[in-house]
């Protein structure tokens, strides 16, 4: 044992010390070892070169916008064990507001399970069709983002033929000038039948507790015939950026089934509009129940589930030409991130760590199904010590 120990040292001590960014031995690649930060002085391939072009470095373990996702079942919310009478999904994004956080969410407290996208027929009044249907928007806060207390109603549905009287849902918060804002979508009919090609309309309070006053119109419209976004204004995630609202939204190119769902971006001075809709128009070209946040200069976002580009992390330095920042894997659905500068981010984002997102398909058929919300955490900050974390990750 000695003298194997002896001879691997003296094997060690004969090595040539390895320089930093140095050539394998008989690497005719002239491509360093160790991935230079730099683009070499060569022509690259096409894969190389998107190395350097595409992503902010080379190495995921360097880029600030890659990230793993862990998951965390969140305690304080009752599903009726399971029966798919109740369901909770689309979190808003979390605010921290009075000392605690808070958070809005599509809640469905229903008879029934739904009926399913494709018995629409069989809803009614009181039988909801899928998940989001005959839905109301609830609050629920929280001290350390895992246990949380739900607080009741802030949107119920209006009465016939207000906008929302069908269903309220998927809504997300703004704070601004002082009052807070609620956009949500406004079903005008069952989901399933053609209640999805709905707009989004909103709700105003002084406190983030309510109560809670419908504007009773729609906030942004649906496209003209023929446009991009001419079915469905679905999704709503406001930031303020440059001093702006930034209104992202999801829609569709043609109707489901058959459809490329992209996302878009309208811009209002004011929170009740009106919203432009910005002329590059979609800036995503993937991608469903999308979260934004400030980051640096510009705003990054968590592409998922639907898409070419699903799966990535992007960035636009200027909230509008979104690229591939870091591609990753699981990625949170329907994520309302913890943003702690979402309205007053000046062109300095310090990016996310945590969030809720949903569960969807606790059943076996589409649409016909409840969710839950759960908790997530990301290293997608410029806060934290990346290193340490991700050491401690794998
Ligand atoms: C979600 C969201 C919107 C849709 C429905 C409820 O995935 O995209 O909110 O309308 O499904």
């Amino acid at each position: 044992n000695g003298l194997v120990a002896l001879g691997m040292c003296l094997l060690f001590a004969c090595q040539p010390p390895k320089k930093e960014g140095a050539p394998l031995e008989n690497d005719t690649t002239g491509f360093p070892w160790d991935i230079p930060q730099t683009r070499p002085d060569r022509p690259l391939s096409e894969a190389m070169d998107r190395l350097y072009s595409d992503y902010r470095t080379p190495r995921p373990e360097d880029n600030e916008l890659y990230s793993s996702f862990a998951y965390t079942p969140l305690e304080g919310f009752d599903y009726h064990d399971g029966d798919g009478t109740v369901s909770r999904r689309d979190p808003s994004k979390v605010i921290f507001e009075n000392g605690q956080y808070y958070v809005w969410y599509t809640k469905r407290d229903t008879q029934t399970p739904p009926v399913g996208w494709g018995n629409a027929d069989q809803s009614t009044e009181v039988i909801p069709s899928t998940d989001w249907d005959l839905a109301e928007i609830w609050y629920a806060t929280s001290k350390d983002g895992f246990r949380w207390e739900e607080r009741g109603v802030a949107v119920s549905r209006p009465d016939k033929p207000a906008v929302g009287w069908r269903s309220v849902s998927t809504p997300d918060v703004l704070k601004f000038g002082g009052k807070y804002y609620l956009y949500y979508q406004g079903f005008m009919e069952a989901s399933g039948k053609k209640g999805d090609h709905c707009p989004v309309t909103a709700s105003y309070a002084d406190s983030p507790d309510g109560p809670w006053t419908p504007v009773g119109k729609i906030v942004v419209e649906n496209g003209e015939p023929g446009t991009w976004d001419q079915y469905s204004i679905h999704d709503p995630y406001p930031l303020v950026y440059k001093g702006k609202i930034y209104l992202y939204y999801k829609a569709a190119f043609g109707d489901r089934p058959d459809y490329l769902v992209a996302n878009g971006l309208a811009i209002a001075d004011n929170p009740l509009g009106p919203f432009e809709k910005h002329p590059l128009n979609p800036v995503l070209n993937s991608s469903h129940e999308t979260a934004y946040f400030p980051f640096e200069e510009g705003i990054a976002t968590l592409v998922t589930r639907n898409g070419n580009e699903s799966n990535t992390i992007q960035y636009a330095p200027d909230g509008v030409n979104f690229k591939i920042a870091a591609v990753s894997a699981l990625l949170p659905l329907a994520a309302g991130p913890y943003v702690p500068d979402a309205f007053d981010s000046q062109a300095n984002g310090r990016g996310i760590t945590w969030g809720l997102c949903h569960f969807t398909n606790y059943g076996n058929d589409w649409g016909k199904d409840y969710s839950v919300l759960a908790r997530f955490d990301c290293d997608l900050s410029l806060d934290l010590d990346d290193k340490k974390l991700k050491q401690t990750q794998t």
